[in-house]
């Protein structure tokens, strides 16, 4: 990557806007944003509550297409760490010529920009690795979650590529780390939750695939679940990548060797160094699809059937939903569900369909399809960790 890929002009015109320390525009204006910040109610089923890990319902989870915070996961590694908005800096470091250093004012100062896009967990449906199917392996650990570690919000921030260009990326810049605030118990020690992502993703300004250095999510400041002040989002990559309660950025010619990029959110058989340093960091996620109503063992009558649910195309720019099909009879013949609400990208798709079941019928399947070429598999093979759980979805009803 050489310098004349970032615009020289746009540093300069962006630099006033960063580098504004003086008394331009009073704190006590931007305050209001924070006063919500205890406001913290959430209508999720908590699988853990030290730290907070819940997922919604999954019925209640599609009654919008874009996702109301109560009802946005929240998947933490340690408790929410108590940052005082009025000493809080941002930093960025590295391979860069003007380290930075940012309040929160000035970050708010920056040209807004608002982007709507889906987070999801890599671990999102981690707990059907521990059904039938895998009898011959090892139980899965880490937070069971069913289909409800995904969520589609707005978010408003400042573009990450603005605030690299200020800070002059030098040559040899090949990865951006982001490093979160809170404290996260490993091995006798405490770590920070750490991300990375490639720089040409971090550099990428265009569209709603860019990353976003975000204070406000569905239009009012971040609650403390969600990373206030500041997180990064990352359209189009794995939740993780997307660091809460960010406080500096390091630009390097390597990944972060933090152990969330080095060690966790790889696809691995086994847990050893030897397997870790085979694999690489998960960026990108897969397309992945879930019937949301009716309820698992729903009893239902035969005849016709109405499912609702969500699609989640690949994380790529002009990806969008193919085909979402329903199959009563284990695959053998399948019924095409219809696109509700908006398509996006970046974004999720809500579908519903209308099924003929039998009294014999014991279980609905769904697979879909995106523009970019990604399908469900039928079967997705066992990983030690539980990532990445994008098979075919099976619901289990009781028809009479
Ligand atoms: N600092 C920090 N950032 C983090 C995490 C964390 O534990 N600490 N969890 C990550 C994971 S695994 C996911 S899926 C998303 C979840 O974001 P949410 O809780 O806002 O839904 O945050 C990511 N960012
Ligand atoms: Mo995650």
């Amino acid at each position: 990557m050489n310098q004349s890929s970032f615009s020289r002009r746009t540093l300069l015109k962006t630099a006033g806007g960063i580098l504004v320390t003086g008394g331009l525009a009073h704190a006590s204006n931007l305050m209001p944003r924070d006063i919500d910040l205890q406001k913290n109610s959430k209508d999720l089923i908590f699988r853990s509550t030290e730290p907070r890990n819940g997922e919604p319902e999954l019925a209640k989870l599609v009654q919008s297409w874009q996702t109301p915070t109560e009802l946005f996961y929240v998947r933490s590694h340690a408790p929410n760490p108590t940052i005082n908005p009025k000493e809080f800096r941002l930093k960025v470091e590295g391979l860069v010529r003007q380290p930075i250093s940012l309040s929160l004012d000035e970050l708010r100062r920056l040209p807004e920009k608002t982007t709507t896009a889906t987070l999801t967990c890599a671990g999102n449906r981690r707990s059907e690795y521990n059904g039938p199917e895998y009898e011959d392996v090892p139980k899965v650990g880490g937070v069971q979650w069913e289909g409800g570690t995904i969520g589609n919000a707005t978010w408003a921030g400042t573009l990450l590529a603005n605030v690299l260009k200020q800070a002059e990326v030098t040559e040899g810049a090949k990865h951006v780390w982001f490093e979160g605030l809170d404290r996260i118990p490993k091995n006798g020690q405490t770590i920070g939750f750490g991300g990375s992502i490639p720089i040409e993703k971090a550099m990428h300004d265009a569209g709603n695939g860019a990353p976003l250095l975000t204070h406000t999510m569905n239009g009012a400041a971040l609650t403390p679940d969600h990373g206030y002040p500041l997180r990064m989002v990352v359209p189009g990559y794995i939740g993780a990548r997307s660091v809460k309660w960010l406080g500096k950025i390091v630009v390097s010619d390597r990944p972060s060797p933090n152990h969330y990029v080095a060690t966790a959110y790889k696809i691995v058989k086994k847990t050893t160094p030897l397997d870790w340093s085979e694999s690489g960091p998960i960026y990108r996620f897969p397309i992945n699809a879930a019937i949301c109503t009716p309820k698992p063992h729903t009893q239902l009558a035969a005849g016709e059937v109405e499912l609702t649910g969500y699609a989640l195309p690949s994380g790529r720019s002009g990806s969008s939903i193919k085909d979402v099909l329903i199959s009563a009879d284990e695959g053998r013949t399948w019924t095409r569900g219809e696109m509700t609400g908006k398509t996006q990208d970046f974004c999720w798709q809500l579908w519903k369909a209308k099924v003929k079941i039998n009294p014999t019928t014991k279980t609905l399947v769904l697979r879909a399809s995106d523009s970019a070429g990604g399908f469900m598999p039928a079967r997705v093979p066992w990983n030690a960790k539980g990532y990445l759980r994008n098979s075919w979805y099976r619901l289990p009803i009781d028809a009479g």
